[in-house]
């Protein structure tokens, strides 16, 4: 098995905390992104979709999307459980991962991909090609705000993302905040219970570069 990587990214960075949380090594091969490598033949006949993280079995199945791959290793090592210890827990860790999949990172790419000039041409990961769209710019901003805000709302009563238990959703949680430093975003004024989950996060030493 081996997981094609790039570590300075934010996707393959959540596959590499949950790997150290759960005390699992894997080989890693670089996929240098800012070489164009995930375009190249030899790893598009690997992974299509032209994204890392990807997962390559000793098979030849490759399984991309951080969640499918994690969720694959969290099956095969099951010890410290990240997806939730009872069917509810589960239902929560889904739920909020999901959500902060598409309003928490997915909001901060979109932001990002359409403002930096580097990305013209690449507003979306994948082998076609998207214009940047200045006004979808602007609109990931404003939802990485907004999301800070619920995030805030949430853990007022909640140690980790779930209740007393550290999941994926708070890799997930975490990755949102780091990346949005790349579009010059902080945790907005005022968001103690988000500044203060977010201190408690960054002194595990899993999550420690
Ligand atoms: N939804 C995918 C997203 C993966 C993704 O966007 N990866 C980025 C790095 S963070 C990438 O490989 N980008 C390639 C590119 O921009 O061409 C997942 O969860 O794995």
């Amino acid at each position: 098995m081996k997981l094609y990587d790039y570590a300075a990214a934010p996707n393959p960075r959540r596959v590499a905390i949950f790997l150290a949380e759960k005390g699992i090594e894997l080989e890693t091969v670089q996929v240098d992104l800012m070489a164009g490598e995930q375009k190249s033949a030899e790893f598009t006949a690997i992974n299509p979709a032209q994204d890392v993280p990807a997962l390559l079995l000793d098979d030849g199945t490759c399984i991309s999307q951080v969640n499918a791959i994690c969720l694959y290793l969290e099956a095969l090592y099951p010890d410290n459980p990240l997806f939730g210890r009872t069917p509810l827990e589960r239902a929560q860790v889904e739920s909020w991962n999901h959500r902060i999949q598409d309003n928490g990172i997915g909001a901060v790419g979109e932001a990002f991909r359409n403002l930096t000039p580097g990305f013209k041409g690449r507003a979306l990961p994948g082998p076609d090609s998207y214009e940047q769209i200045p006004e979808l710019a602007q609109r990931g901003l404003k939802r990485t705000d907004n999301f800070f805000k619920q995030l805030d709302a949430h853990l007022a009563n909640s140690q980790f993302i779930v209740g007393d238990y550290f999941s994926v959703a708070d890799i997930s949680a975490y990755m949102t905040v780091e990346f949005a430093g790349w579009i010059k975003k902080g945790i907005p004024e005022g968001c103690d219970n988000l500044q203060r989950w977010f201190d408690q996060i960054s002194a595990r030493p899993s999550v420690k570069r």
